[in-house]
């Protein structure tokens, strides 16, 4: 069990959860370094203490879009210390994109790589942040010369369950990204669910070991990974990016293993991913997108273990997961297992299953006050989930969070699937529009918005097909204004220079005219259906 503490703030359950040996090592680098448990102690409380020097408001926010590094993690421990809001940013977010974030969460603090300080550090200043620091994944940066002055002991704030700890922005169908606030509590129940539910084993039970090979801005590589190998004081093996080879010869140090489906893809490609290989594994974790029944056969065939698929979001950390103990049931592939225990999730019928069609039909519904539906079983429906790991709503956007919960206190969470008999629940489809690719959201209103915005264009469509390696991507299509010429060529160029790069569709064509139905709406499958074997599987 994790070891209870008296206050509220997530640091202080992962700090009491360090082994008592605290000279062990606790992270090991893919560039050869080793940190023990007390220097993540001692560094995250002199980051903590230099955060709580700047004298920042309760409730700041810290801004960070650096590349992954371990001082990267203890930033976020330092942030959760100190009292404070972490807000990560994709590393591959452009100006225009990191213009928004930051104008929408007002930051006091904005942490980026020295290389990006040239244009983050304006668009920081132009938006009233007094304070903005460089961090590089080799150590060096401003934020750790200023740390390194600072005292290594450090009291952890005192928070209550409901104060946030982070904020995500994920994107919206409609409209531009929405921050999803999380508590100390969302957080630590779930991490304290999954220590759990997924038998990790602390220092005293033989240990995990926990390959880390996850970006650290999203809640896969961020909470799920990190806070599991912190809440069990198991160690990490850290990888800065996802080298398949490189991982596989690891592997027989490690017990744990998280990734999206295109890690699993890609080790796959790789000979040296044997049974020997594996022998030490205890657990292969996938999420984040849909698992492909054939990846889950292939790599059981291969290895012998049977990919543990769970599903989660931003805004609602893991809500489900294919059991662990086989006294649970077994692991079915193509589903992503049960409700985590504490978590309340139903499957609402929804209409005629068309998702797009139904979602609005919700809202005008809803907006007239007569609305009712049935929760389901065997039936495809909306997925609504309820339960201690449910965010606080979005940043500064009350109608938008009235509008993405139920009068019961539901989280819809845009994704269609069903629950059969046992529990098991199936994702079939997504009434929100959105494109997951290699484990990025993206979201097809965005790139239609910069599209249509181009000279010449009189109207897009993005839709997403399925890809060998990513799972999806995107693939545009847009109508040129009478008498203008398109560049499909120059129109990706043009996107490639202003978003960031997993959001750029994989092609684009420039077409005569898009398919409609009789109501004159884009009819999005068809699109997919005619260019589904352009990335054949
Ligand atoms: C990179 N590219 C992508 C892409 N990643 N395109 C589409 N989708 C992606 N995910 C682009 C690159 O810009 C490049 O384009 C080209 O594809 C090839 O790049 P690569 O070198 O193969 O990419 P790589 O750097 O290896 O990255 C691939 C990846 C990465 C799969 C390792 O995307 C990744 O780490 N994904 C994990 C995302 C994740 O952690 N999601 C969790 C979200 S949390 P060009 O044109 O520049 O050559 C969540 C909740 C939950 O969803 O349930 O967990
Ligand atoms: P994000 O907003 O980045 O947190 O993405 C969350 C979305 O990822 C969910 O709403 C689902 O659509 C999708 N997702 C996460 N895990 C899975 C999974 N195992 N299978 C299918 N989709 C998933």
């Amino acid at each position: 069990m994790t070891k209870p503490t008296a206050n509220a703030n997530l640091f202080t359950a992962l700090r009491a959860n360090f082994p008592a040996d605290l000279d062990a090592i606790a992270v090991e680098t893919d560039n050869g370094l080793f940190y023990s448990w007390r220097d993540l102690e001692r560094a995250s409380a002199m980051i903590a203490n230099l955060l709580d020097a700047l004298d920042l408001e309760p409730g700041a926010r810290i801004a960070v879009q650096v590349e992954k590094s371990v001082e990267a993690m203890l930033l976020y421990l330092a942030t959760l210390r100190a009292g404070y809001v972490f807000l990560p940013l994709n590393t591959a977010y452009q100006s225009a994109e990191i213009a928004y974030f930051i104008g929408n969460a007002e930051p006091a603090v904005v942490v980026c790589t020295s290389g990006n300080a040239g244009w983050v550090g304006p668009i920081a200043n132009a938006t009233g942040t007094q304070h903005v620091f460089t961090l590089d994944d080799d150590r060096t940066g401003t934020l750790l010369e200023v740390a390194a002055l600072c005292s290594d002991r450090h009291i952890v704030a005192q928070k209550s369950d409901d104060d946030l700890a982070a904020i995500l922005y994920t994107s919206g169908t409609t409209g531009r990204s929405k921050g999803a606030m999380l508590t100390h509590r969302n957080l630590l129940s779930n991490a304290e669910v999954l220590k759990d539910y997924w038998g990790w084993r602390n220092a005293e039970d033989g240990g995990d070991v926990l390959i880390h090979a996850l970006p650290i801005f999203h809640v896969h590589g961020l909470f799920v990974a990190i806070h599991g190998a912190l809440l069990n004081g198991s160690k990490m093996l850290w990888f800065g990016r996802f080298d398949p080879s490189r991982i596989v010869a690891r592997l027989p140090d490690a017990t744990v293993f998280m990734g999206v489906p295109t890690l699993y893809v890609r080790l796959l490609a790789e000979p040296g991913l044997t049974k020997v290989a594996v022998r030490n594994m205890r657990l292969f974790v996938a999420g984040s997108a849909p698992l492909l029944i054939e990846t889950f056969n292939e790599f059981r065939k291969r290895t012998g273990h049977t990919i543990l698929e769970r599903y989660g979001m931003s805004e609602t950390a893991m809500l489900t997961s294919n059991p662990y103990r086989p006294v649970q049931g077994e692991r079915r592939g193509g589903t992503v297992g049960f409700a985590l225990p504490g978590v309340k999730l139903r499957v609402m019928s929804s209409g005629d299953g068309d998702g797009e069609r139904d979602a609005e039909r919700d809202a005008e519904r809803e907006e007239q006050g007569g609305f009712s539906r049935e929760c389901i079983t065997d039936e495809i429906g909306n997925i609504e989930v309820n339960g201690p790991n449910v965010f606080a709503g979005y940043w500064r956007m009350p109608e938008k969070t009235r509008e993405e919960f139920t009068a019961d206190g539901y989280f819809k969470t845009g994704d269609v699937g069903k629950i059969d008999g046992l529990g098991y629940i199936t994702i079939v489809g997504r009434s929100k529009d959105l494109i997951i690719s290699g484990g990025y959201n993206v979201y097809p209103a965005e790139i239609e918005g910069y599209l249509n915005d181009m000279s010449g264009v009189a109207e897009s469509a993005v839709v997403g097909v399925p890809h060998a390696d990513f799972g999806e991507v995107g693939v545009a299509i847009v109508i040129a204004k009478a008498g203008a010429t398109l560049d499909a060529d120059a129109m990706l160029a043009d996107l490639k220079s202003r978003l960031a790069n997993f959001k750029i569709p994989k092609r684009c064509f420039v077409v005569a005219e898009l398919p409609r139905n009789a109501m004159g709406k884009v009819q999005k499958a068809l699109l997919r259906e005619q260019h589904k074997a352009l990335f054949s599987l």
